[in-house]
């Protein structure tokens, strides 16, 4: 069994304060019970760092999961945050009321491909239309890992299960679907690629609207064999960077060593800046077309796009939409929540 998942740099980054004076271990949470190896403590790992390096206050992040090993992981980081494991396929609903009720939390949701792609995916779609400002994180294995190993349906067209049962389905793309829906933030990382995962999350962190992130986060108990396209030797061998991905806080000024003319920057609402640096063509992440164009040739040919497929930061969020105030809507007093009698009156006057 992996214990803690908290990884550090050594004794010196250990002791390093952040801008709020908090460390590395101020983000950890709680020991892991997963299989030594799996993904997800990965993914965990690198949401710690995003927060760390972010100076987000652990006591201002709401997080937010289904049912399934990855749903498991809301325990193993931020343990300061608060928490809520909702049923299988319906945390999407939790979450948006949670944010609905206090919209100055920092919602952080983590779903499995099950959980998402499955049984839950109509409260997915409706999250993403609605554009519920927070974090959506799969944790995509392609197997229900929890209940051992089934396949889910992100999983691999032909793929074996080790009874031999053999997957007859098309796989989904959650990625394709959510830029489908009109989400304004939407990537792909891999739980064995920390240094371009931690960009994407702290980007996402930085977006104000649902952020999807959909994470190839290999089972290493049920689906990491030869041919799996979400072990991780395929996973690192069909790795098709779209770019790499720097990330600027608003509150710094540094820059980094990108070479200009191959860069494309972006600045958030928050005027914290991404920087994407082109690899091979002039991919534009705000076009969508070529977005789902990109998915779909990437998945025909077997490859495992990543990056920052999508990114539209102007769309509003849901709380935008609905024009509600500053403060959040459940700390507010009854005299500014209940219409008064006489405008209740008022309306009886107009029905009679
Ligand atoms: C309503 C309901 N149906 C089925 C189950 C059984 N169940 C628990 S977890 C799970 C699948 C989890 O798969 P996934 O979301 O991919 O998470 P993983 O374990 O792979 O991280 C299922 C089918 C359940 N708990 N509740
Ligand atoms: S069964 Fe798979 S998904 Fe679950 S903890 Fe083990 S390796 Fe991770
Ligand atoms: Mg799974």
């Amino acid at each position: 069994m992996a214990e803690s998942v908290l990884k550090t740099g050594g004794a010196a980054e250990t002791a390093k304060e952040n801008r709020i004076g908090l460390k590395a271990l101020d983000y950890g949470g709680g020991k892991s019970t997963l299989c030594a190896g799996c993904g997800h403590d990965a993914v965990s790992n690198q949401i710690i760092r995003a927060f760390y390096e972010m100076s987000v206050e652990p006591h201002k992040v709401a997080k937010f999961s289904g049912i399934g090993c990855s749903s498991k992981t809301p325990a193993y980081f931020l343990g300061k945050a608060h928490g809520f494991n909702a049923v299988h396929g319906r945390m999407p609903a939790v979450a948006t009321g949670a944010i609905l009720a206090n919209h100055q939390l920092v919602g952080v949701g983590v779903s499995g491909d099950g959980d998402t792609a499955s049984i839950g995916l109509g409260q997915f779609m409706h999250m993403v239309r609605r554009n519920i400002p927070m974090l959506y994180i799969i944790e995509n294995n392609g197997v229900y890992g929890l209940t051992k190993g089934q396949f889910s349906a992100t999983a691999d067209e032909g793929s074996k299960l080790k009874t031999g049962v053999i997957n007859d389905l098309p796989p989904m793309d959650l990625c394709a679907l959510a830029v489908q829906l009109g989400c304004g933030f939407v990537a792909r990382g891999f739980a064995g690629d920390p240094k371009q995962m931690v960009n994407i999350l702290k980007a996402a962190i930085a977006h104000n609207g649902l952020a999807v992130i959909d994470v190839i986060s290999p089972c290493v108990t049920f689906n990491n064999h030869d041919g799996s396209t979400k072990g991780y030797t395929y996973a690192k061998e069909h790795d098709e960077l779209l770019h790499q991905i720097g990330f600027v806080p608003s509150y710094e000024q540094i820059e980094i060593d990108y070479e200009p003319g191959e860069l494309r920057e972006v600045t958030m609402h928050d005027g914290s800046r991404i920087l994407l640096k082109k690899l091979e063509e002039d991919y534009d992440p705000s076009d969508a077309v070529q977005a789902l164009q990109r998915l779909h040739r990437a998945n025909e040919s077997g490859q495992m796009l990543t990056g920052l497929v999508y990114l539209r930061p102007e769309k509003k969020s849901f709380m935008e939409l609905l024009n509600v105030v500053d403060e959040p809507l459940g700390g507010l007093p009854l005299e500014r929540t209940r219409p008064p009698r006489e405008a209740l009156d008022k309306i009886m006057k107009e029905l009679m």
